[in-house]
């Protein structure tokens, strides 16, 4: 009697064990496959639930390129999503002016390249030159673009020192050097472009921060992310200790977010050579009807690196009179037009690297310059009496690309 009584109260113990056990399973898996455990979610979890019997999808290489699946930016993988979910979900906002940030401060050395590999800060940068913070999430990311041409010792300098003030800043962030290759004359507008449309596609950047390689920032309280208007980082500089040339200068250094790229069809792509290419933009910018912002001169300061004249990159004189229609060619020169190849591309340690080719005939044909120059020669007449530009001078540039007019 005894025994059968224990006998009994056991298989009630038993009993309820099991039912417990599954209620508890059961809700896991509810929980796992609405994604609302605090847990990051694992597929065994959720290959075990009756109410979601897919699995999911496992990730091919067309879901998770090979470059953001290392990264980390945007992995489209269903068990990544989850993670990141719940990670961004657990993490604060990364603060506006975080206290890690030293402000104006003096640079009394340049690394090496030996300094630069070792340097803490650089180990906690992916291949590619990406880096998120740990502990927060970025309000914005950063693409940092710097069109780039045989300038090692600068782009050393400046790789790194932007590593460090980025990281201080609490940036999600990616650098991108864009180089030309040779013969054609260098094209910084054209490298910005691409660079931009690269850059998007890699990690679809909210912000584009347009970056000369010998320009060197020497205060980090000047913010590298993108604002309402433009932003031009680059107010002043050792080689214009007193501020802006003029007020209309946005060379050097310039943040578009990136709405505002689009909205301006990123830069022109006609510029070979030096100058015209910021002037074009601003004006660009100036027909959207868009303001430009800056920081106080203090903090809008730059180390401008002294190097030679370069021969391969000699005045543009063709700049004046490109500038002078510029917002009549807008939006049929720049990134919808934009004609390259890209002939490398490596997710350097520091850095994205990639090497584009062009000619410029076929940039040029592809802006449809001579019958644009035509166009908006007839509208310039129509609408302000004076024609735009010197003909006989476009006609030269077209001829000089080869291009029969
Ligand atoms: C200006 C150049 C800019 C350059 C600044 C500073 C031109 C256009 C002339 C019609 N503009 O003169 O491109 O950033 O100097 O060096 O050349």
């Amino acid at each position: 009697m005894n025994l059968n009584k224990i006998y009994f109260v056991s298989l009630q113990i038993t009993a309820l064990c099991l039912f417990i056990t599954m209620a508890y399973m059961s809700s896991v898996c509810y929980k796992g496959s609405r994604r609302l455990t605090r847990n990051y979610i694992l597929p065994t979890s959720r290959s075990c639930c009756l109410t979601n019997s897919k699995k999911p999808k496992p990730a091919t290489t067309t879901d998770v390129p090979s470059y953001t699946s290392r990264v980390s930016l945007t992995n489209t993988s269903e068990q990544s999503r989850n993670l990141k979910w719940d990670q961004t979900r657990l993490m604060k906002k990364c603060q506006v002016q975080p206290n890690s940030l030293l402000g104006r401060f003096n640079i009394t050395k340049y690394v090496t390249a030996a300094e630069v590999s070792n340097n803490q800060t650089n180990m906690k940068v992916k291949y590619g030159g990406v880096y998120r913070p740990s502990n927060c999430v970025s309000e914005q990311t950063v693409a940092i673009i710097i069109p780039y041409r045989d300038r090692e010792e600068h782009l050393n300098i400046l790789v790194n020192l932007l590593h460090n003030i980025l990281q201080r800043q609490q940036l999600q962030y990616g650098i991108y050097v864009v180089e030309m290759a040779l013969p054609v004359q260098f094209n910084r507008g054209l490298l910005a472009n691409a660079g931009f449309l690269n850059a998007h596609s890699i990690g679809n950047y909210s912000c584009y921060i347009i970056h000369d390689v010998d320009l060197i920032p020497v205060n980090d309280h000047n913010i590298y992310k993108c604002g309402s208007s433009p932003k031009h980082l680059s107010v002043t500089n050792t080689k214009f200790p007193h501020g802006l040339p003029y007020p209309e200068y946005v060379g050097g250094v310039i943040a578009l977010s990136h709405e505002q790229y689009i909205k301006v069809n990123g830069f022109s792509n006609l510029f070979f050579g030096w100058g015209g290419e910021d002037d074009d933009l601003y004006k660009r910018m100036e027909a959207s009807s868009m303001i430009i912002e800056r920081p106080p001169v203090h903090t809008g300061t730059y180390i401008a690196l002294p190097h030679k004249m370069d021969s391969s990159n000699p005045p543009n004189p063709y700049r004046d009179v490109l500038m002078s229609q510029s917002a009549l060619r807008k939006d049929r020169d720049g990134i919808t037009s934009v004609q390259f190849s890209r002939k490398a591309l490596e997710f350097r340690t520091l850095y994205t690297w990639m090497l584009i080719d062009c000619t410029e005939s076929e940039v040029i044909q592809n802006v449809g310059h001579v019958k644009l120059t035509q166009e908006t020669f007839m509208q310039g007449k129509h609408l302000e009496k004076q024609p735009l530009f010197n003909m006989k001078r476009v006609v030269k540039v077209v001829q000089r690309g080869k291009v029969e007019p």
